[in-house]
């Protein structure tokens, strides 16, 4: 039998999902109020009524969680973005920490960090190891006094993943024409962003947002192969060829 949930019953409101994420640890309760209906589904053991339970179901704001044993519905992923650790860094002195000036010995991607998207189209997130989340620049995520966050996404409302650790992926459908900036939280400062320019042909969406006031973070978004034209020309950017 399949237990039916009303996923409007179950979500969390801004500030609840925000202590969720600030606590950066896996509440599963509190997974289950905000994603219900696949989550809830996969627990009590139906890979099947997973599947049908959740259907193709992508949230604006909270997009769509998939743990490693549930099954993304095959055609649903236009895009695939890795969350990765790097215990050997790839480029000479980055990340910095801003209070020793030394280099930190580990790098926090996305990779790959730049990705040209057509309107409507789904990205995966998938994280390999570690703990990260995908969220948009966007006030409301600020971590005061840690740091505080512009907008930078061409949408009013923002949007986040959960905590999502290794083996499990997130999704997300972006509709609006324009350029995001997206970070992980727990390792904004260490330069953990990314950015996704939406754009359906035409002229390519500018970068209004002008430089990023936030150590690491503003190194990656600010590199010479992040501007939109170059991200929509090139398709995606690599970690590896990014200049910094
Ligand atoms: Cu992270």
């Amino acid at each position: 039998m399949t237990k039916q949930t009303d996923t409007d019953d179950l979500e969390l409101s801004d500030d609840e999902l925000i202590e969720v994420i600030k606590n950066h640890g896996i509440d599963r309760r509190s997974l289950l109020k905000v994603f219900g209906v696949g989550a809830a589904v996969s627990a009590l053991g139906g890979t099947a009524a997973a599947t049908s339970g959740r259907g193709n179901r992508i949230d604006e704001v909270y997009g769509a969680p998939y743990s490693a044993d549930d099954t993304v519905p095959s055609g649903l992923v236009d895009h695939v973005v890795e969350l990765h650790t790097h215990e050997e860094n790839i480029h000479d002195d980055f990340p910095i920490d801003p209070e020793s000036g030394n280099e930190v010995p580990a790098e926090f991607i996305f990779d790959p960090v730049g990705l040209h998207v057509r309107p409507g189209e789904v990205v995966e997130f998938r994280v390999h190891h570690g703990l990260h989340t995908v969220t948009s620049f966007h006030p409301k995520f600020s971590e005061p006094p840690v740091f505080t966050l512009p907008s930078r996404v061409p949408t009013s409302h923002g949007f986040t993943s959960p905590p999502v650790v290794g083996g499990d992926s997130w999704l997300y459908r972006f509709t609006k024409q324009g350029v995001y900036d997206v970070l992980c939280l727990p390792h904004l400062t260490l330069g953990m962003v990314a950015r996704i320019v939406v754009s359906g042909g035409g002229a390519v969406p500018s970068d209004t947002y002008g430089p990023l006031p936030i150590p690491n973070a503003g190194a990656v978004l600010g590199a010479p192969e992040m501007t939109p034209e170059n991200i929509v020309s090139e398709g995606s950017v690599a970690w590896e060829d990014l200049t910094l």
